[in-house]
């Protein structure tokens, strides 16, 4: 059954120049890419994204992961990948949370570590569960930067809204 999972490669993936290596793992999957954008990541949006991890005692170090400032890399490449079992497939390819345990030629066990102050930089996020791919796909895209229909949308009329354009 098609299904979307988000994936995020995260700051010490972009600094290890790591994007071209992981993209070509992913590839393995044979899954389509519905969605794809260089994005910074806000407090507010890494806080909501990691807010099942709220009261964990790494979670500071762990929005300050994600937001770039442990890699003066503020940014991650944010995707979604979509195809049969979209979910599961990139899972595995990732490997286990905890790049220490993840099998060795899974993307986390290549190239994830364990820091001194104890995160888990793992390189990759992927969604675990459909409830989670569609919270986390609809807080990082619009339905219009998707290719595909992947979840109900509905149109709205915004008179005042300001967007930027080419001058
Ligand atoms: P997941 O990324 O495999 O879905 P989550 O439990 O959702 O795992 O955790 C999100 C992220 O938080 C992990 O990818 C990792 O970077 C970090 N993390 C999770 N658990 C720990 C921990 O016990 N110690 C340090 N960092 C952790
Ligand atoms: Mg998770």
């Amino acid at each position: 059954m098609n299904e979307q999972t988000l994936v995020l490669i995260k700051p010490d993936g972009l600094k290890k120049s790591l994007t071209g290596n992981i993209l070509t793992r992913l590839s393995e999957t044979k899954l389509e890419i519905a969605a794809a954008k260089i994005a910074r990541v806000s407090e507010e949006l890494a806080v909501e994204h990691y807010k099942h991890l709220k009261d964990k005692p790494f979670f500071k170090d762990l929005i300050k992961y994600i937001r770039g400032d442990l890699h003066d890399r503020h940014k991650v490449m944010a995707m979604v990948y979509w195809g049969d079992g979209a979910i599961k497939k990139v899972r595995e390819l990732c490997g286990t949370t905890n790049p220490e345990e993840a099998d060795p030629v899974s993307i986390r066990g290549a190239y994830g570590r364990i820091t001194t102050s104890g995160v888990y930089e793992n390189a990759i996020h992927t969604s675990g569960d459909k409830e989670d791919a569609e919270r986390e796909i609809k807080l990082w895209f619009d339905p219009d930067e998707i290719i595909v229909d992947i979840y109900p949308t509905k149109q709205i009329t915004e008179k005042e809204a300001k967007r930027r354009v080419w001058a």
